[in-house]
C-alpha cells in the first residue's frame, strides 16, 4: 500500500472584523491651558484612524488661544511616518475643530503644540498591532506511520495524523477525504486506512 497525501490551504476567520482598525476615531482636545491637551488618547491600534483636533469654545477655549496638534517626525526615538500638522483656534474657518486621515504603524509616536511657550503642551500615543485582518493561512501537516516494507509500502495498514495550528484565530475545523474525489468529513482521530492498494488522503 502507498499513502499519497495532498494538503488544501483554507484561510483562517478574521481575527477581528474587517474594518476595526479605519473606525477608529482619535481625539484631542485643547483650551484655555497651554501646558497640557484637555483631552488625548494614550493608545490606538495600527490602520487607518481619523484624527480629530478640536480648540474651540465648546471645548472650553474662552481666549482665543490657538494651538496645533503635531507629530514629531525628527526624533529617532519615536515613529516619524505621520506628518500631521494642524493649527486650531475657536475663530478658524472651522470652528476650531479639524479632522485628517492618517495610516498609524505599531510603535510610539511623539505630539506636541508648537506654539511658543506651549512646550508643555506633548505626549506620546503608543500604537499596538491590535486589529486588522488575518491573512495567514494556518499550518497543516500529515505524518503516516505503520509498519513498511523494502519498496516503501505499507503493510497491513497505514495511520494518517493530521496536524494544524494558527497563530490568529485557531484552529476551527480539520477535516479529511479519502480519495482524490471523496467527500470531506470532520477529522477526529487518526486515520487508518487497511485497504490494498494505493491510496489518496487530502486534507485540510
Ligand atoms: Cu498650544
Amino acid at each position: 500500500m502507498v499513502l499519497g497525501l495532498t494538503s488544501t490551504a483554507a484561510y483562517g476567520r478574521t481575527a477581528n472584523p474587517a474594518g476595526t482598525a479605519a473606525d477608529q476615531v482619535l481625539t484631542w482636545t485643547a483650551g484655555d491651558p497651554i501646558d497640557r491637551y484637555l483631552s488625548a488618547p494614550k493608545t490606538a491600534v495600527a490602520g487607518r484612524a481619523t484624527i480629530v483636533f478640536e480648540n474651540s469654545a465648546a471645548t472650553g477655549n474662552t481666549t482665543g488661544m490657538p494651538h496645533t496638534l503635531t507629530f514629531s517626525v525628527s526624533d529617532p526615538e519615536f515613529n516619524d511616518d505621520v506628518a500631521l500638522n494642524i493649527l486650531a483656534n475657536p475663530g478658524d474657518d472651522q470652528g476650531g475643530r479639524h479632522t485628517a486621515e492618517v495610516t498609524l504603524t505599531p510603535g510610539r509616536y511623539f505630539y506636541h503644540c508648537t506654539m511658543p511657550g506651549h512646550e508643555a503642551m506633548q505626549g506620546i500615543l503608543v500604537v499596538t498591532e491590535g486589529g486588522g485582518e488575518d491573512t495567514t493561512a494556518p499550518q497543516t501537516s500529515a505524518k503516516v506511520d505503520g509498519d513498511r516494507n523494502a519498496d516503501g509500502a505499507y503493510i497491513g495498514q497505514a495511520t494518517v495524523t493530521v496536524s494544524a495550528s494558527d497563530d490568529g484565530s485557531g484552529v476551527d475545523t480539520v477535516e479529511y477525504a479519502l480519495g482524490a474525489d471523496g467527500a470531506w468529513q470532520p477529522y477526529t482521530a487518526p486515520v487508518v486506512v487497511n485497504e490494498v492498494g494505493t491510496h489518496t488522503v487530502r486534507y485540510r
